[in-house]
């Protein structure tokens, strides 16, 4: 194992911090990944941290992060979350760790997205702490 740990975002995520300020925040998706790599720095891991509008990505990234066998994978699937069997398939075809990540809490939120495809196959989920979602995520992958 090394000490990568991916970081995927799904879509939309790159609008963070322009719109709907209110259920997601202010910080950009480029201040979170700032802050990730600041706390990966002092834990002794590197962050990869991408975004993609289009499903396929995210499963490929989900592979490759096997392939590279990183230390975990923080999963923002966004509206995929709540659709994709392709990405909890290809979560479960991994041995590699994935922490379901969410900036508002789903359950609090419309019937749909209570529902999480994701959640069914990740190790565990954090949801509901805006940004510091991800900062909780990566203290758990800094555990394992
Ligand atoms: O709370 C989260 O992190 C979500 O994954 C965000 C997704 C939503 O579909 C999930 O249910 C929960 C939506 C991401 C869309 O991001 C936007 C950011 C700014 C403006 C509009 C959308």
């Amino acid at each position: 194992m090394t000490d990568l740990v991916y970081v995927l975002n799904g879509p939309n995520l790159n609008l963070l911090g322009v719109r709907e300020p209110d259920i997601y925040g202010h910080d950009t998706l480029d201040d979170i990944a700032g802050a990730l790599e600041d706390r990966a720095r002092e834990l002794g891991l590197t962050i990869d941290m991408r975004q993609s509008n289009h499903e396929g990505h995210l499963v490929d990234w989900l592979h490759e992060a096997q392939a590279h066998d990183a230390r975990a994978v923080l999963l923002n699937a966004a509206a995929f979350t709540h659709t994709s069997v392709a990405i909890h398939d290809a979560i479960k075809a991994i041995r590699t760790p994935v922490i379901e990540v969410h900036l508002s809490n789903p359950h609090t939120r419309e019937a749909f997205r209570h529902v999480s495809f994701v959640g069914r196959a990740a190790k565990g989920s954090i949801a509901g702490f805006g940004a510091l979602s991800y900062q909780l995520a990566l203290e758990a992958a800094a555990r394992f």
